[in-house]
C-alpha cells in the first residue's frame, strides 16, 4: 500500500518512521510518503495561507496549495481522506476497509480550516478521529496509518491480527507473566496449573 499524506507540519511525523511502521516502510510493505504543501506555494515567500472572506480572526489555508499538492500524487485508484474534527469518527471496520485501497492520501486539517472549495472539488472522505480538538490532522493521520498497518501482510506477525477481531479486543482478558507472586498479588491458581501453549 502507498500513503500519501499533505501536511504543512512534515516534522510531526518523526514517531511513526520509528517501530513497527517504520519497518514495514523500509521492507517497502508500506510506502509512507510526507508531502509538504508548502513546497507548492507559489509565493515567493512561500505564503500558503490568507485572511478569511467576510473576516474573523486566523487564516485560512489557500486551496490552489492544497490542489496542486493533491494533483502531485492523485492517481485513478487513489482514495482520498480528510482529516477533519468534522467528520465521521473512525472505527475498526473503516480500518477494514482502507486497508483493502491499494492508494491512500490523508489530507491534514488544520485549526484554520482550509479554503472550502478545494474541498469541494476533491470531494475527500471526511474522517475525525474522535470528539476532542486537537491542533492539527497530523496526529489523526498517524492514528490512521497506525491502525490500519496492521491489516497489511507482513507488518505484523500473523497471530495477533486475524483470530482477534474487534470484539474479541474489547472483551480481553486480563494476563500474566512472572513473577507469579507481584506485591502479594498471586497469578490465578487456573492459570498457574496449565502450561502454556508455547510449551505444549
Ligand atoms: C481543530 C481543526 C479545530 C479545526 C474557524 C476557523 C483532524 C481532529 C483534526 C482542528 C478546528 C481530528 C476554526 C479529532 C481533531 C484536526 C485541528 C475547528 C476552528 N473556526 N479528530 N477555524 N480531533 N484538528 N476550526 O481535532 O485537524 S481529525
Amino acid at each position: 500500500m502507498r500513503i500519501d499524506i499533505l501536511t504543512l507540519f512534515p516534522e510531526g511525523f518523526e514517531p511513526i518512521k520509528q517501530s513497527i511502521i517504520g519497518r514495514a516502510s523500509q521492507n517497502k510493505i508500506i510506502d509512507i510518503n510526507l508531502i509538504n504543501m508548502r513546497e507548492f506555494s507559489k509565493d515567493k515567500h512561500k505564503k500558503v495561507d490568507d485572511t478569511p472572506y467576510g473576516g474573523g480572526a486566523g487564516m485560512v489555508i489557500r486551496p490552489d496549495v492544497v490542489y496542486d499538492s493533491y494533483k502531485s500524487v492523485y492517481k485513478e485508484n487513489s482514495k482520498t481522506i480528510y482529516l477533519t474534527p468534522q467528520g465521521k469518527t473512525l472505527n475498526q471496520k473503516k480500518v477494514q476497509e482502507l486497508s483493502k485501497e491499494q492508494h491512500l492520501i490523508l489530507i491534514c486539517g488544520h485549526y484554520e480550516g482550509i479554503d472550502q472549495r478545494v474541498i469541494d472539488e476533491i470531494a475527500p472522505e471526511e474522517i475525525s478521529i474522535g470528539d476532542y480538538v486537537l491542533t492539527g490532522g497530523e496526529l489523526p493521520a498517524m492514528v490512521l496509518v497506525d491502525a490500519v498497518s496492521r491489516y497489511i501482510d507482513g507488518v505484523l506477525n500473523k497471530a495477533s491480527i486475524e483470530e482477534e477481531s474487534f470484539t474479541n479486543n474489547l472483551l480481553e482478558y486480563p494476563q500474566y507473566t512472572r513473577p507469579e507472586k507481584f506485591l502479594g498479588r498471586e497469578v490465578p491458581e487456573i492459570l498457574k496449573s496449565r502450561k502454556s501453549s508455547k510449551n505444549r
